[in-house]
């Protein structure tokens, strides 16, 4: 039987998006995968002597505090200076995957006609670019790590089936326009974070 526009559209990666509850109580919701959506602060204003996340680089001078998995290497910064998005994360099937590596890449490689998949150029990498662009280049180190970080946590929820997914693509290019339009980006991928935090654990 030909699939009918119902079932057509519901295969669309648009859906609606749940109201957002201001407030909630972040629970343990998230997947093992990706547990926190920002692991990092800027540790320069912590106490001396402290060497919280174990790399090496006293916190009072460590300007990634915290530990990203799937980081390939630190810099003298205590920052990771490579990461692969892959590592640690495990998917629901194959083409969870592939669309996890849509939202990275841009690529629709693995996907196939009737899964709707657009190569419109709005993918993680291109907006993490653009968005350390957009900060002093002392800034970037610290941002990088969060990106990284945010991506993974939000591409793996948005990659998923549209039946269980709790972060669409209207939900994603909203966060992108809030965050390019934002004065302060690093702000801006803070609000995003607390607001797919909420999607997750909301019941
Ligand atoms: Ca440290």
């Amino acid at each position: 039987m030909a699939p009918t526009i119902a079932r057509w559209s519901r295969r669309l990666r648009v859906r609606s998006v749940p109201a957002l509850t201001v407030g909630l109580v972040l629970a343990a919701a998230t997947p093992a995968d990706a547990a926190t959506c920002i692991g990092f602060h800027d540790g320069r204003t912590a106490a001396a002597m402290e060497d919280t996340d174990n790399d090496t680089v006293d916190d009072s001078r460590d300007t990634c505090v915290g530990v990203l998995a799937g980081s390939t290497g630190r810099d003298d910064a205590g920052c990771p200076d490579g990461f692969s998005p892959y590592t640690g994360v495990s998917f629901d099937h194959a083409k969870h995957e592939s669309w996890y590596r849509r939202f990275w890449t841009g690529s629709c490689d693995g996907l196939g006609f009737f899964d709707f998949c657009l190569e419109n150029g709005q993918f993680w990498d291109a907006f993490s670019a653009e968005t350390l662009d957009r900060v002093p280049p002392d800034a970037r180190p610290l941002l990088q790590a969060q990106l990284w970080s945010a991506g993974r946590y939000i591409g793996h929820e948005w990659a998923r089936d549209n039946d269980i997914r709790r972060i669409d693509t209207r939900q994603l290019s909203a966060w992108y326009e809030f965050v390019g339009d934002a004065t302060d980006p690093p702000a801006a991928l803070q609000t995003i974070c607390r607001e797919a935090e909420a999607l997750m654990a909301a019941d």
